[in-house]
């Protein structure tokens, strides 16, 4: 038997959903338990690349959708050996977004329709949405924070940057609700968006505590055990 790496967490949701209250959270609860850990947070927005997507994101810069796409994935490339590098080391990664989020938003983009200009089309195909991403570290776990639209509006209401819409928000929580799917079906391995993942719906509409909980009760004998298996690609 080889010897043990640590797992790749990834927690997805929309905005709003309490990803970054939960993985503070999460990270918290690995000290605790004197779990090494590194938590990573999408957009990087420290890197030439993530400044880039932070212009972007706060309209201060206009960027073609394919181009900001690209971006977003790039942006997870630049540090896709450096997660590897942790993970052999026996370090818990745990990343706030990843290529689900860079799918779900660029796929929800849409226009209207050129023969039926009361109905919208996708901007960008969704299997050219994925196809950057294919290769990068893949997550061991995939917590996604599921919340309706309309409860996370309560939670202070939208911000000021680009998605933060009420009708974007709820055709990225189909497309996530599509990722998940295609993530934890019965197909073979092959097939997949994302063959070793385990996709986990969790509450995010439930009290702080009662998430974390949740979330760790998910997790916990994972992060505990270690792993085997190289990391999924
Ligand atoms: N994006 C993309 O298009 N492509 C990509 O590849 C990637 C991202 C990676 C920026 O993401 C944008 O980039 C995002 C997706 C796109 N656009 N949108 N929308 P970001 O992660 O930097 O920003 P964000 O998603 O907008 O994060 P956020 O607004 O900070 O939300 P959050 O981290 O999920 O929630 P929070 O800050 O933990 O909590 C929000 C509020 O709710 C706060 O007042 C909390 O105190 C409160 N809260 C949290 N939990 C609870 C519970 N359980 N009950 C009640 N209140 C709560």
């Amino acid at each position: 038997m080889g010897s043990k790496r640590a797992p790749f967490i990834v927690i997805e949701g929309l905005d709003r959903s309490g990803k970054t209250t939960q993985t503070a959270l999460l990270q918290g609860r690995l000290e605790r338990e004197g779990i090494p850990n590194k938590l990573l947070k999408f957009p990087d927005r420290t890197t030439t690349i993530g400044q880039m997507i932070d212009s972007y994101l706060k309209s201060a810069s206009e960027l073609d959708d394919h181009v900001i796409h690209l971006l977003f994935s790039a942006n997870r490339w630049e540090l896709a050996s450096t997660i590897e590098k942790l993970l052999a080391e026996g370090v818990t990664v745990i990343a706030d977004r990843y290529a689900f989020s860079g799918i779900a938003f660029s796929a929800s983009k849409v226009e209207s329709s050129a023969s039926d200009p009361g109905t919208t089309i996708p901007k960008l195909p969704f299997e050219w949405c994925r196809a950057p991403d294919i290769g990068l570290p893949a997550p061991d776990e995939v917590l996604f924070l599921d919340i309706a639209p309309e409860q996370a509006r309560l939670r202070g209401g939208y911000g000021e940057e680009r998605y933060e819409k009420e009708e974007m928000q709820a055709r990225v929580r189909q497309v996530f609700q599509h990722l998940g799917e295609e993530t934890s079906s019965e197909k073979p391995q092959s097939e997949r968006l994302a063959p070793g993942t385990k996709w986990t719906v969790i509450d995010a509409g439930k009290e702080r505590d009662a998430v974390a909980e949740n979330m760790w009760a998910s997790v916990q004998s994972l992060v505990r055990g270690g792993l085997t298996q190289p990391v999924w690609k």
